[in-house]
């Protein structure tokens, strides 16, 4: 069983969750989810309006139990944005809490999560996607990612095994449940371990320090405001284990979340691609700057420019590529896109540039894109913000990069060429209201030209 706390053994012990303040036990998630899997039951996919509720885990857990993939909707996601991934994935199903029931659903049909509703599911979970998850590239739409229930199964269990994560601990965090790091680790992570959740609904500072946990999730930018409140990186003393994942965490939070907490958090790599496949270990040095050791049946190496292997020496950079279990079966409806991440022996190129010391610890050194930008831990590509940013009548072409910042890690910067008046609140609202809220630039800089090679290249290491 994938989920193995809501099998027979565990099924009456208390709440299994909390997902902003609302409550579920065991027995009511699985009986609104099995209501809602004998509805979907046979559908080619589900998509979810992933806001944080205990509807969205419903919704999940329901696709699980009936074996249909579950296409999480980014509740921000702007009208552009929604469009695309509900005709990509073709979901006939968007599954949503009552309030939302009038949302806008492209041709598919909506499908209202009735929390109270209770109904056991007979069927067998049939496919093997679990999920489909959208996620950017370089260029163009987002991707959907395909997610064997096996490869979750597998990586869910390689993270029990690091992090010593058990039926013993509630898992507190506040993280968007449309990604990896939120939904596959966060909300399936203890329902697999039969652990406990508290999702405090937003990733404050002040909801990690009030919910009392044993193991916390958070993405840098989430540390780095608890770290500045010390009052609740103190409250924080009393967990078994910090984690940090989906960027780089600045050692200068690692050491001050030490100092406050007494912990060292635990850091971890990985990408929708792959799930998690790097990580410091509950009984192993915790190293600032570094994502640790392979989990369980992960492999790596690196890769130089020529193609030839890289020295594991802690010095030489080289493109990181993994193999194991936990990694997805392919973009849906995108072998070409496929084929460009996967090397002809199987092995998946990550994009990520990094080192390997002669003790096997692994360090993220950098994007080899300039193209895919990480803020607050969300990704995000330039190509995609550039053609929202030229659908703009005023805008006569754009350059979007991501520049440093000490908050989110790096933030979404637009060079734009106007084609007539506007301002740069006018353009950031703009993408706001058509993607997602966070692909939003949060600066805009009007320009008369960009810089370019002789092929006409914008040059995007000139402009960051
Ligand atoms: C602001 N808002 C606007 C707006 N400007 N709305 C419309 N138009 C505008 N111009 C609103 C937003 O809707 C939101 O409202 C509010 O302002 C705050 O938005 P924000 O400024 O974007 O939030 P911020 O504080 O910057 O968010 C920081 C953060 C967030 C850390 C909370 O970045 C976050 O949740 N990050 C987690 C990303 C994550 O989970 N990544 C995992 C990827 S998986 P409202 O209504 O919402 O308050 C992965 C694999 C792995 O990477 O390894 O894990
Ligand atoms: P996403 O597909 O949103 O999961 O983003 C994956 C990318 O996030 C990776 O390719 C890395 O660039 C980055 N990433 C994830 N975890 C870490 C980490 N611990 N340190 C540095 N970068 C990370």
């Amino acid at each position: 069983m994938l989920l193995k706390a809501l099998d027979g053994r565990y099924r009456d012990s208390g709440d299994a969750l909390v997902v902003d303040g609302v409550a579920l036990s065991r027995e009511q998630l699985l009986g609104a989810a099995g209501a809602v899997a004998s509805r979907i039951a046979g559908a080619p996919a589900l998509a979810v309006l992933a806001r944080p509720t205990v509807e969205t885990v419903i919704a999940t857990v329901a696709g699980l139990l009936a074996g249909v993939p579950v296409v999480p909707v980014p509740p921000d996601a702007g009208p552009k944005e929604r469009e695309h991934i509900l005709r990509d994935s073709g979901a006939p199903l968007l599954a949503v809490a009552a309030a939302d029931r009038g949302v806008e659903a492209y041709g598919a049909r909506v499908l209202t999560v009735d929390p109270a509703e209770r109904s056991a599911f007979a069927g067998e979970p049939g496919g093997a996607a679990a999920f489909i998850l959208y996620t950017s590239g370089t260029t163009g739409a987002p991707k959907g990612v395909l997610i064997s229930r096996s490869a979750v199964a597998a990586g869910l269990d390689a993270l029990a095994g690091a992090w010593a994560w058990t039926a013993e601990d509630t898992l507190v965090h506040g993280l968007p449940l449309f990604h990896v790091h939120g939904l596959i680790l966060g909300v399936l992570g203890p329902l697999r371990t039969g652990g406990r959740l508290v999702h405090t609904g937003r990733p404050t500072a002040a909801a990690y320090a009030a919910a009392g946990g044993s193991l916390y999730f958070g993405v840098p930018t989430v540390w780095s405001r608890v770290a500045a409140d010390g009052a609740a990186a103190e409250e924080l003393a009393g967990a078994r284990l910090l984690v940090s994942g989906s960027a780089p965490l600045p050692v200068t939070v690692f050491e001050r979340l030490r100092e406050l907490s007494g912990h060292a958090p635990v850091e971890r790599y990985g990408m929708t691609e792959t799930l998690i496949t790097l990580s410091t270990r509950a009984d192993g040095e915790r190293r600032p700057g570094s994502v640790g050791l392979p989990l369980a049946g992960v492999r790596t190496r690196l890769v130089g420019e020529d193609g030839g292997p890289v020295p594991h020496d802690g010095e030489t950079l080289g493109e990181l590529q993994v193999s194991g279990p936990m990694l997805s079966a392919g973009y849906l409806g995108r072998p070409d896109a496929d084929a460009e991440c996967r090397t002809a022996d199987g092995w998946f190129r990550t994009g990520d540039v990094a080192v390997i010391g002669a003790d096997g610890f692994h360090r993220i050194v950098g994007r080899a894109s300039v193209d895919l930008i990480k803020s607050g831990g969300f990704r995000i590509g330039a190509g995609e913000v550039e053609a929202a940013l030229r659908d703009h009548p005023a805008v006569a072409d754009a350059a979007v990069v991501g520049a440093p910042d000490p908050d989110l890690g790096q933030v979404v910067v637009a060079y734009v060429i106007p084609a007539g008046p506007v301002t740069g609140d006018q353009l950031t609202a703009f993408v706001a209201e058509r993607l997602s809220v966070h692909k939003r630039p949060r600066r805009v800089v009007l320009v008369d030209d960009l810089p370019r090679n002789a092929m006409g290249k914008v040059l995007k290491a000139e402009l960051a």
